[in-house]
């Protein structure tokens, strides 16, 4: 398998964690779908980053995607559990983590552009993402649950996204969902894909 897209996107760097996660083998083209239209295009007609392109050429596209089949290939380890309840629970925060990167992104490339009304409505969701997230981060809550999850991953990139990409953004406490971050700091699916600053 190859994993196109650079670890500064989140959702590249969220596939390539759960690649690691599950010890699944891959190689790596750091496109950067922002920068490198051309390369971008020739995996995903909207360019974007990631694409996952399989070993008999198949192309997948979309972080959320690219999941659900890597779900597929570690049933012994799901990454989006199998049980009802669960599954649901894992898709809704998984989805608050996404909101997160998208406000995150909106926030720090044009915050600055945008009225301060829409700028202080991207702060409001990205805070009340981090709120939730922290909720289910708690001891015994579903971000606890091994082995890490899709939900689990995403947050805690989701963590390190908004610090490198907003430092100056003042955060409400959140002590389970930095604790969490602070746990698996060291962990291989994010300690090889950060991106140096
Ligand atoms: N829904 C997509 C979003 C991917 C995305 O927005 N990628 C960004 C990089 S962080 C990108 O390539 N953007 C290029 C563009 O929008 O022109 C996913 O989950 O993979």
């Amino acid at each position: 398998m190859k994993l196109i897209g650079t670890y500064l996107s989140p959702y590249a760097r969220r596939v390539a964690a759960a690649l690691i996660s599950r010890g699944l083998s891959f190689e790596h083209e750091a496109v950067n779908g922002y920068r490198e239209f051309e390369l971008a295009s020739r995996y995903n007609p909207v360019a974007k980053v990631p694409s996952l392109v399989l070993d008999d050429g198949e192309v997948l596209i979309d972080s959320t995607a690219i999941l659900d089949y890597l779900n597929e290939l570690t049933p012994s380890a799901p990454l989006i559990p199998a049980g009802s309840r669960a599954r649901r629970t894992t898709l809704k925060l998984a989805a608050i983590g996404y909101g997160v990167y998208e406000q995150a992104t909106s926030l720090s490339f044009r915050g600055r552009e945008v009225p301060e009304t829409e700028a202080k409505r991207w702060r409001a969701q990205i805070l009340g993402g981090l709120g939730a997230l922290n909720e289910a981060a708690r001891n015994g809550g579903p971000l606890r649950a091994t082995p890490l999850d899709a939900a689990t991953i995403t947050a805690i990139v989701a963590v390190e996204y908004l610090a490198r990409t907003n430092p100056d953004l003042e955060l409400p406490a959140i002590p389970a969902l930095a604790e969490l971050a602070a746990e698996y700091r060291d962990a291989p699916p994010f300690a090889l894909t950060r991106v140096a600053a």
